[in-house]
């Protein structure tokens, strides 16, 4: 390794060092894998802020977190449908979590399997206190799946704000895209919760500033 600075320089003096130390890498960029748990007995503890990633196998959810986050390899992608079966927990320290739930609707996944998610999912729903929000990944060739109308009612069901992530933005055209933000604003509704949605695409970048934007507000992080 080269070093540039001459001798006798290096680290600097205490003031360049506490200012450099000042200039933190974006929140988004700090979060990292903590576990993957089967049961929600296995998650960390249930306090400070935590926002879960929920939708249908294959939706796009691990691509979503590895996007915002800016890693490309933070959560495990993959081409084959039911690949991340646990709780995947993300965190950037342990007051500021974010959660890859396991994708649901696939049509391979054993019956005792599937009602094994649906009994986890719905107790991590009706008693995670320290959960803030979900972001609700849904194919958006696909949207509106009965799981994901579940999803949305356990939100409605709690108060519990959701964003919409109409993810591979990317396959459709303009007007599909219009057409669809159409569809998917109509079946959120306008109940006390708040939901909101938008059009998400990795490799064209798009929505991803505002997807941030959205789990940053709720981690209590802002922009930076
Ligand atoms: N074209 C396109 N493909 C995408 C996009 N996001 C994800 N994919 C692809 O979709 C497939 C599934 O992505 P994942 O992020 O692993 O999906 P997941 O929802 O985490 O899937 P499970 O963990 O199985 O529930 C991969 O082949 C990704 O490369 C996108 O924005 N555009
Ligand atoms: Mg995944």
């Amino acid at each position: 390794m080269v070093n540039l600075r001459k001798p006798g320089k290096r680290g600097g003096n205490a003031r360049e060092s506490a200012s450099r130390g000042a200039v933190k890498a974006p929140w988004w960029t700090r979060l990292e894998f903590v576990l993957a748990a089967h049961e929600l007995g296995q998650l960390p503890d249930d306090s400070g802020v935590e926002v879960a990633v929920a939708g249908r196998s294959n939706a796009g959810k691990s691509s979503a977190i590895n996007a915002i986050t800016a890693q490309a390899k933070l959560a495990r992608t993959s081409k084959t449908p039911g690949r991340t079966q646990q709780l995947v927990v993300f965190q950037l320290d342990p007051a500021h979590r974010v959660i890859d739930l396991p994708g649901y609707g696939y049509a391979q996944v054993p019956p005792q399997l599937r009602d094994h998610w649906r009994a986890t999912i719905d107790r991590y729903f009706g008693t995670r206190r320290s959960l803030r929000g979900l972001l609700l990944a849904m194919d958006s060739r696909h949207p509106l799946t009965e799981f994901d109308s579940l999803m949305l009612e356990y939100c409605a069901a709690r108060g519990l704000a959701c964003h919409v992530l109409l993810t591979k933005a990317d396959k459709l055209t303009h007007s599909q895209s219009l057409a669809v933000m159409r569809q998917v604003a109509g079946a959120l509704g306008s109940g006390p919760e708040v939901a909101s949605a938008q059009l998400f695409s990795v490799p064209k970048k798009i929505g991803i500033d505002s997807a941030r934007a959205v789990l940053g507000n709720w981690l209590g992080l802002g922009e930076g």
